[in-house]
């Protein structure tokens, strides 16, 4: 595929006004009938022909202007239909009529059929699967939909917008006809098809309208819609009251389907959504799948504004709308549940998959410049790092500042197709700022690097911070602009308080945001009496890797004092990492390894404070990871060296005093009927943390195995069978645990799916002869993403030890599976190879076997542009 650039984007020639649908559909011989009024835009080349994209269409009929069309006046490939001598300036219409095949549709883009039900996915560019159109987001148009089916396999005819109508048709069929009066780009199209039970609810919004709440799922399964529901109504009051933005058509529904290359879809008053977003009960749901459903019902709901309302002008824009959608969802969960543990969590996130893409190959701006195929794009920088510019602008501006930013950019861009610069001008505008520098955030990657220095003089009462800041090179970018970081900050006392200083100077500081923006800067703090301790980048304000020598006495001040409770974590955190780096360079040079005696005791100290929340000392407990470690290492790592040494400071925490780890097990049980509630899970976080201490210090798989037996929801029954599988892989307890989940669970996809990642992740050598024969049994189904994702992708992704096997056999076996993948499910495949984007950081003996594996992939015949966009980025 050729590359796409952002500077060459141009408007249209043609300007859409209508488009009425009528799908005829059929397993394999779906028609498609397409009228489409144009005309040209004003100043427009009179003579340009009008283009259209397609992609693997048959046409079967042109019209023009209900004519048949003249031959020489067309030309029509799978991929585009070009058509000339057309009107100068008035509206002229042209109907096309394409035949599909939805069944072997195994792309999942376009419209396709799994499981019996119809189903669109349309976003980036799916619309040109079902019909020639301009298929960019700038083309907005409003959309009539008529629908016929077969009457007994597909009672449900579904669209977006408004239902206006249904009838028989003819013999054993039906139709039904939408309208969605809100313009709007192709990729929010939707139509959804089959037989499902709905659960119904509604909502009045703040001007007092009744809206029709409606959630598909397959039948039986409706009472475990129930939690989705209750997310929805919180997401759509929540909208309301913290942006003010109130919901616009009469009814608003969800269908929750099972074959789903990604976790949802926000389609225009038609959300689709991977069921595993969708359904929950505490038999089958653990607190964190309650936690996802929650944050992507909020997500896709928040879209209609924040995405479909206002769109992005074309997909270099896609920040624009994940970005700011994402922040808007990660604030409503920060509202329903802890603040502070949400922070920890997003954080936590933020580190282990953004930091990696954006120090590898794949590196990119949060908004780029080129791309050669969009599915790619759709990646943690977008989404997270481009949440966390928005946040920035939110800390830099204040709360009242970036309501009133956000408020212009609804009023100025309501229906329009912006871009980043106009979002960024709506808060420069409304708050008389000048954001330029900040900006940079959207152009330049990489994770900035401050490096921190700090000195006191007692005798002027003066406390000095250094502050540099470098910003890494990336592909494509070797010189960067020093960037705006906005760094939260306090001074901390030794009895807790926070220093007050009398004068400040070398920087701005507004309140307990201290603007970094040159590459050098020296802060002078005045007035301070005795030697503080600096707590920076509280909150996570600023995306940045902080190089700051803090004495460990320090770092266990912040863990145990700071008023900010994600600052007391990130303290621990940072506690933690030099002594497990230093851990994995002892293992590889198979010297001892040596602990720490205060980290351990700061973290036995804060899991047994009762007057902390639970689920924030769970956080606590949970050491660094070993890709948190690998990362921090940065080069040459080897990770079987990584775990040995984290496994090592481990245990020494376990031993330290498991009398506290067995109280905090016995102590938070959650009784009683089960409710997926923060503080519930919370109290579950801890006690299945302490049991996963507990397994190590008691070397037996006894407590474990209680545990397992006596877990009435999914929470504890899978941590407990977690800790079976990691811990005693080969006790005869553990293939009990595992054969008695699997015997329950068998006819329950989405809880096998959790089997199946609970074993593609048991460290060490045997875990890719495991994961190569769950592929064969009966419950694996390789056409099913989520099937694949559970075992090839957790493998992958998840399982540092068990994938990076030392002679190559993990990298070959995933070369092997993109290759087959590829040709079904590109979008798959490629997202899944993208477990390879640190390899360049291994040792040279696996390097040298992931390269090959690359190559390998790389020569393979017809790859996808999807896989040889991402494979060919990863060997440059
Ligand atoms: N806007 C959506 C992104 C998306 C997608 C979803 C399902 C399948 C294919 C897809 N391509 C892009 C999801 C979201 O961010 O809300
Ligand atoms: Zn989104």
């Amino acid at each position: 595929g050729r590359i796409i650039h952002l500077a060459d984007y141009r408007q249209t020639d043609f300007v859409l006004e209508r488009v009425d649908l009528t799908f005829e559909l059929d397993p394999t011989e779906t028609k498609v009938e397409a009228r489409l009024i144009f005309h040209r835009r004003e100043g427009a080349d009179p003579s340009a022909p009008l283009v259209l994209d397609g992609d693997e269409l048959v046409m079967t009929s042109l019209l023009f202007d209900q004519m048949e069309m003249d031959k020489a006046r067309y030309d029509a490939t799978p991929e585009s239909l070009t058509i000339r001598d057309l009107p100068a300036s008035e509206p002229f219409e042209i109907t096309v009529t394409t035949m599909i095949n939805p069944e072997a549709n195994t792309q999942l883009m376009g419209l396709y059929r799994a499981n019996g039900v119809y189903c669109t996915q349309c976003e980036a560019e799916g619309f040109r699967r079902i019909t020639y159109f301009p298929d960019r987001p700038d083309v907005l148009a409003v959309y009539t939909v008529n629908i016929i089916a077969d009457k007994a396999s597909c009672p449900l005819l579904l669209s977006n917008g408004n239902f206006l109508g249904g009838a028989g048709y003819g013999e054993g069929k039906h139709f039904a006809a939408w309208f969605d009066p809100h313009p709007k780009p192709s990729y929010l199209f939707a139509l959804v098809a089959g037989d499902l039970g709905v659960v119904e609810d509604t909502f009045t919004t703040m001007s007092g309208r009744e809206v029709a709440l409606k959630i598909y799922v397959e039948h039986g399964k409706e009472p475990r819609a129930a939690y989705a529901m209750d997310a929805l109504k919180r997401s759509m009051k929540w909208d309301e009251e913290v942006f003010g933005r109130e919901y616009d058509l009469d009814i608003f529904m969800i269908v929750a389907v099972s074959d789903f290359n990604m976790g949802a879809m926000e389609n225009k008053g038609l959300n689709v959504f991977n069921d595993k977003y969708v359904l929950a009960d505490p038999e089958i749901a653990t607190d964190q799948d309650y936690a996802n459903i929650e944050a992507i019902i909020a997500h896709e709901y928040f879209h209609n504004w924040t995405g479909n309302r206002v769109t992005c002008r074309d997909w270099f824009q896609l920040c624009l709308k994940e970005g700011l959608t994402v922040y808007r969802d990660h604030e409503f969960s920060a509202d329903q549940r802890s603040r502070a543990v949400k922070r920890i969590a997003e954080v936590r996130h933020l580190k282990s998959e953004q930091f990696p893409e954006d120090a590898g190959p794949l590196a990119h701006p949060v908004r780029p410049t080129k791309y050669r195929e969009i599915n790619n794009f759709y990646t943690t920088t977008v989404y997270e790092k481009g949440s966390e510019v928005t946040r920035m602008i939110a800390t830099i501006l204040g709360k009242d500042g970036f309501k009133k930013g956000m408020d212009l950019y609804f009023e100025r861009h309501d229906g329009d197709a912006a871009t980043i610069e106009d979002f960024v001008k709506c808060f420069e505008d409304a708050n008389g700022v000048d954001l330029s520098q900040f900006s940079l955030w959207y152009n330049q990657a990489g994770t900035p690097l401050v490096s921190v220095s700090s000195a006191y003089d007692q005798g002027k009462g003066e406390f000095t911070l250094s502050l540099e800041q470098m910003i890494p090179p990336t592909p494509g970018q070797s010189v960067k602009e020093p960037m705006h970081i906005p760094l939260r900050f306090g001074l901390l006392l030794t009895d807790g308080s926070e220093a007050n200083p009398t004068a400040v100077s070398g920087a701005d500081v507004t309140g307990d945001v201290l603007h970094l923006t040159e590459r050098r800067q020296t802060v002078t703090f005045s007035g301070i009496a005795s030697r503080p301790v600096v707590s920076l980048n509280r909150g996570f304000s600023a995306p940045v890797n902080l190089h700051f020598e803090q004495a460990a006495a320090d770092l266990a001040h912040i863990a145990r004092h700071d008023g900010d409770l994600f600052a007391r974590w990130q303290a621990l955190n940072d506690l933690a990492l030099p002594t497990l780096v230093d851990a994995a360079r002892k293992a590889r040079a198979g010297e001892p390894v040596e602990t720490s005696d205060v980290l351990a005791d700061t973290l036995i100290a804060i899991a047994a404070d009762e007057s902390l929340e639970p689920a924030f000392r769970a956080q606590a407990l949970a050491l660094p990871s070993e890709s948190d470690i690998a990362r921090e290492l940065g080069s040459n790592n080897d990770p079987d060296a990584i775990r040995t040494g984290r496994e090592a400071v481990l245990a020494f925490v376990a031993n330290r005093d498991p009398a506290v780890f067995a109280a905090l097990f016995a102590g938070h049980r959650t009784e009683g009927a089960f409710t997926p509630d923060a503080s519930g899970a919370g109290h579950r976080a801890l006690r299945n943390a302490a049991l996963a201490y507990l397994a190590v210090s008691d070397g037996t798989p006894a407590r474990a195995a209680e545990a397992f037996a006596s877990a009435d929801n999914m929470t504890d029954l899978s941590a407990a069978l977690t800790v079976l599988a990691h811990r005693f892989p080969d006790a005869p307890e553990t293939a009990k645990a595992l054969e008695a989940f699997r015997a329950r669970f068998a006819d329950n996809a989405l809880v096998i799916d959790k089997w199946f990642s609970i074993q593609s992740t048991i460290p060490g050598d045997g875990a890719l002869e495991r994961v190569k024969a769950l592929m064969e049994s009966p419950l694996f189904n390789k056409a099913n993403p989520n099937r694949v994702r559970a075992l090839v992708g957790t493998f992958a992704f998840s399982n540092p030890t068990g994938f990076n096997r030392a002679d190559g056999a993990g990298y070959r076996f995933l070369a092997d599976q993109i290759l087959e993948i590829d040709p079904k499910n590109p979008q798959l495949a490629a997202r899944i190879l993208t477990s390879m984007r640190s390899w360049r950081a291994l040792e040279e003996v696996r390097s040298d076997h992931a390269r090959n594996a690359l190559r390998a992939i790389a020569a393979g015949e017809k790859l996808s542009s999807d896989v040889s966009d991402i494979v060919e980025r990863m060997l440059k």
